[in-house]
């Protein structure tokens, strides 16, 4: 999965950035101009679990790529997006906008006050603008060359959308018609996590910035951070951490927290597969069948698919092996429309 990291200028995109990654990029830096990257491993007690059992050759966990935006050079800094940010957001699956609701004295932000529920607005509007100047300028043209088809149609209920106020996400489209318009990576279309950044004073103050109300009223998903004090807290020894948390009443783990939600959010669950060479989890969207599923392995064994054997982890882990659960009858032999199960754990057998 990849993210993207937007918001306004000084909003804490890079504090949040190296608190969720474990990266070391410069915080407050005005002057940088790239975009910051990063992965991490989705920490699942299951692949430890299964990995203390198989002893495998290799562990892999599923990843998640985080891209941060560098600050807006072109528009100046009441805008979040510029032609650098709009190529790295291109191909991002979910957007995370982080909502300055800290207030510093020496940090000023750019439209001059701490103010969420304005910022969201604001770059919704945003999302909203870049996207109806790709479309008015492909209607034109679609228009020119009088081809009046399936996308000049879909790209007109978009255009209406936009102008009536409403970002794409909210756009009824059928699955046949999100993948006509697939290919323009519509940025309003992206799910979208607010990330609120509140100061150390916000701390067990219920809503302080009204931020809460907005995402319950929009139906977007809200985490609420301390970016200045989770980067502290990142910096520790593990054992430092748990202790510390507690002591500051911060709650999970950051990117626990924050995995859980976008994980929800994009509807994606895990399956599993374990041997001796590899032990693994693969992310899918939930109600994945089989014979996709396994498409993400390889695109041989989708083709080539024949039968799925799958043991629910619970199962496998009480039985303790597999030729245990086999003989407890856990394991089952599924065809191609079986629906997948979070923590399924699969051998795809296939024709080569
Ligand atoms: N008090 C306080 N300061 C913070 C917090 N988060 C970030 N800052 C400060 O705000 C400044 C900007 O933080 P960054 O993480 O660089 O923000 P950014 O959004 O990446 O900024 P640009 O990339 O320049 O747009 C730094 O001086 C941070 O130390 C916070 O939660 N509380
Ligand atoms: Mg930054």
């Amino acid at each position: 999965m990849k993210v993207g990291i937007i918001g306004f200028a000084r909003s804490g995109k890079t504090t949040i950035f190296n608190a969720l990654t474990g990266a070391k990029a410069e915080v407050g830096a005005f002057g940088s101009r790239d975009a910051n990257l990063a992965v991490i491993k989705v920490p699942d007690e299951r692949i430890d679990a299964l990995s203390a059992v198989y002893k495998p050759k290799k562990t892999t966990y599923a990843e998640v790529q985080f891209v941060d935006i560098a600050p807006n050079e072109s528009a100046g800094e009441t805008k979040v997006l510029d032609s650098a940010a709009l190529t790295v957001l291109k191909n991002v699956e979910a957007l995370v906008h982080v909502v300055r609701a800290f207030e510093n004295e020496d940090v000023l932000h750019p439209l001059g006050s701490v103010d969420p529920v304005r910022d969201c607005k604001r770059l919704e509007e945003e999302l909203q603008l870049t996207d109806l100047i790709v479309i008015e300028r492909r209607i034109e043209r679609l228009e020119k060359e009088n081809r009046k088809d399936t996308e000049y149609h879909i790209l007109c209920r978009a255009r209406d959308h936009i102008e009536s106020g409403k970002s794409l996400r909210s756009l009824p489209l059928s699955a046949q018609e999100a993948k006509e318009i697939a290919g323009y990576c519509f940025l309003s279309q992206k799910p979208l996590i607010l990330l609120g950044n509140y100061g150390e004073e916000s701390i067990g103050k219920p809503d302080p910035a009204g931020l809460a109300d907005y995402a319950a009223e929009t139906g977007q998903p809200l985490i609420e951070f301390c970016g200045a004090m989770e980067l502290e807290v990142a910096q520790l020894s593990e054992e430092e951490r748990a202790a510390f948390r507690e002591e500051l009443g911060l709650g999970e783990e950051s990117r626990v927290r924050f995995l859980q939600t976008a994980y929800d959010m994009l509807g994606l669950m895990s399956f599993l597969t374990a041997g001796d060479p590899e032990v693994r989890a693969w992310t899918i969207p939930k109600g994945t069948k089989a014979v996709d599923a396994a498409g993400t392995i390889h695109s041989d064994i989708q083709r080539g698919f024949i039968r799925a054997e799958v043991v629910p982890y619970d199962a496998f882990m009480a039985a303790g092996s597999m030729a245990k659960a086999k003989e407890a009858g856990h394991v089952r032999l599924e065809g191609k429309e079986y629906v997948m199960q979070d923590g399924d754990i699969v051998l795809f057998r296939f024709n080569v």
